[in-house]
């Protein structure tokens, strides 16, 4: 059998040097407010981290490694347009407006913070695998048929890929061309599953050609190839040509979740390799080469991107606490009846 060709080269602009490869998409003051974004977002991935091995939250899915990849895809957005993302997904989520404050409240399972606040068009983390991209499809459809133009971007993983709902939702994005963005972060991994063992394709991206629609390549470290592909995608979205689906190359620099020990299937050596991309020391050797990055600052946004996830923790934590219950409200206008006696059942237990 002919060796499958070797896979292109994922577009990149920002190097890992700092370094640009190619014309920036972004003016360097719009680059330091994103870089500000995604030391906000690792400042929240170490605190709930933390938080989790104090017994303070339950499961956590680290997104360290993978902030370019969100923050530099949803930058691309405008606020009425959607994302629809996974249980990894924090940082794209509230970039996009969804409050540190409910993220952590639905880690603890308070489903107080189970939804977006009015007006902040996020829906809640998928925890099924790939089930989300068809609502996104169907977001975008929706679009069309009212005839507005918000685009549905929604973010998943390589192993993902492998689910029928991947399938399902790229033929109807393809055929019915909604304004739909597909993100894939393939960061290596599903769970223990290496993505060599995911699918044969030489890319995921190459998949797009089956369904009629779009696929890039990118860097998923680099914050401007991501935002340059994002970017191109929702405006061929929102010019009635379709979707789009973007390979967003990364690395998860955790384990799976924090039930995880990465170390019993992966080499350390890897690690090390990514850990020489990351997506934040790249983007801050471009700041400081021009002249827009000083230990100070540094230190300043650390400190300030820090208290405010504290004072997110804080006011979860302070919270009277949630009621049982309330896990029967999120799902149904109308509860069927099974859960009305589930529901009938713990309040009984609870009384
Ligand atoms: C339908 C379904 N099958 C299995 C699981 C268990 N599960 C949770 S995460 C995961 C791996 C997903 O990998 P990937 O899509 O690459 O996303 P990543 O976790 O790497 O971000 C699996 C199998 C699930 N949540 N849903
Ligand atoms: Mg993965």
């Amino acid at each position: 059998m002919p060796a499958p060709p070797a896979a292109p080269q994922p577009l990149q602009i920002l190097t890992p040097s700092g370094d640009l490869a190619a014309d920036s998409p972004l003016p360097l003051a719009r680059i330091k407010d994103l870089y500000r974004s995604m030391v906000a977002a690792r400042a929240y991935d170490k605190k709930c981290s933390a938080m989790q091995r104090q017994g303070r939250l339950a499961t956590y899915a680290q997104f360290e490694g993978q902030e370019a990849a969100q923050i530099g895809a949803v930058a691309a957005l405008e606020p009425r347009d959607w994302v629809v993302a996974t249980y990894r997904d924090a940082a794209a989520m509230w970039f996009h407006g969804y409050p540190w404050l409910n993220l952590i409240l639905g880690r603890t399972g308070d489903e107080r913070g189970g939804h977006a606040p009015a007006g902040v068009n996020v829906l809640p983390p998928s925890i099924t695998v790939g089930a989300h991209m068809i609502h996104a499809v169907g977001l975008g459809w929706a679009s069309l048929v009212r005839g507005d133009d918000a685009v549905a971007m929604t973010f998943f993983g390589d192993g993902a890929t492998s689910e029928g709902d991947f399938h399902e939702a790229m033929n109807f994005a393809g055929v019915f061309r909604t304004p739909t963005v597909f993100v894939c972060q393939n960061n290596g991994w599903a769970i223990s599953m290496p993505r060599e063992r995911q699918t044969a394709s030489a890319t995921i991206a190459q998949k797009a050609d089956a369904y009629g629609m779009a696929g890039v390549l990118v860097d998923g470290n680099d914050l401007l190839a991501v935002y340059a592909a994002a970017h191109e995608a929702v405006i061929r979205a929102r010019a009635g040509e379709g979707a789009t689906l973007i390979e967003a190359v990364t690395y998860r620099m955790g384990p799976h979740t924090t039930t995880d020990d990465a170390g019993r299937y992966r080499d350390a050596d890897h690690l090390a390799e990514w850990a020489a991309r990351d997506p934040l020391e790249r983007v801050r050797r471009h700041l400081e080469a021009n002249g827009e990055w000083t230990a100070e600052w540094q230190h300043g946004i650390e400190i300030g991107e820090a208290e405010t996830v504290e004072a997110a923790v804080e006011e979860a934590e302070a919270l009277p606490a949630f009621d049982a219950g309330d896990i029967f409200d999120g799902m149904f206008v109308d509860l069927p009846v099974a859960l009305r006696r589930q529901r009938r059942a713990a309040e009984d237990g609870a009384g």
